[in-house]
């Protein structure tokens, strides 16, 4: 793994950042420890797509002089109130070479509210989560079958993490009823 897999994901940052107008990426900062909610790298704000795409990587480059080997990266970003945050981690090279992540999102207390292994394509991991109260949280991200987000596992590779935040979908019982009372109203202006 290695300088084949940065440059794959430095170029693939370039690419995406080029073609997602409006999108913010970041990408995983490697001389700071990111192992833990407590030490999560910022990747605040979103940009105007509500969208931010974060490339890092688990494993070792330039001769071992980086080395982030089997290690969980916990990224921190902001959101309002009622938002559906989605967290979706693409792997390049995908299950011929064994990429197979696994995704997380955390409180800032530590409690894992949502966690995912093979949701996306692949091996590559994808969750939603409606997050009811504003404030910070922490996404994760590591190798199968590192659940807890210790570190360990036994896969390394380069990623994208995007996260994205959208307003969470009004409920239908909700929707129905502003249709009757928008109804409601235009009969009365009528009557
Ligand atoms: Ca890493
Ligand atoms: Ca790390
Ligand atoms: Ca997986």
């Amino acid at each position: 793994m290695s300088y084949r897999n940065l440059s794959l994901s430095l170029l693939g940052g370039a690419l995406l950042a080029l073609v997602s107008n409006g999108a913010i990426a970041a990408t995983e900062n490697l001389a700071v420890d990111n192992g833990s909610v407590a030490t999560a790298q910022n990747v605040d704000p979103f940009g105007d797509q509500n969208v931010i795409n974060v490339f890092g990587f688990r494993g070792s480059v330039l001769g071992g002089l980086v080395v982030d080997n089997s290690d969980a990266d916990f990224y921190s970003f902001t959101v309002a109130g009622n938002t559906r945050i989605t967290l979706a981690v693409n792997t390049p090279e995908g299950p011929l070479f064994n990429d197979d992540p696994v995704v997380a999102l955390y409180d800032l207390g530590g409690a894992q509210l949502a966690v995912d292994d093979d949701g996306g394509p692949g091996f590559d991991s994808f969750l939603s989560y409606d997050a009811l109260v504003a404030g910070t949280y922490v996404a994760a991200v590591s190798g199968f079958a590192d659940f807890d987000f210790t570190g360990g596992g036994n896969t390394d590779f380069s990623y994208q993490l995007q996260i994205t935040a959208a307003p969470v979908p009004l409920p239908a019982p909700v929707v129905l009823l502003g249709s009757v009372v928008a109804l409601f109203a235009v009969r009365r202006r009528h009557g």
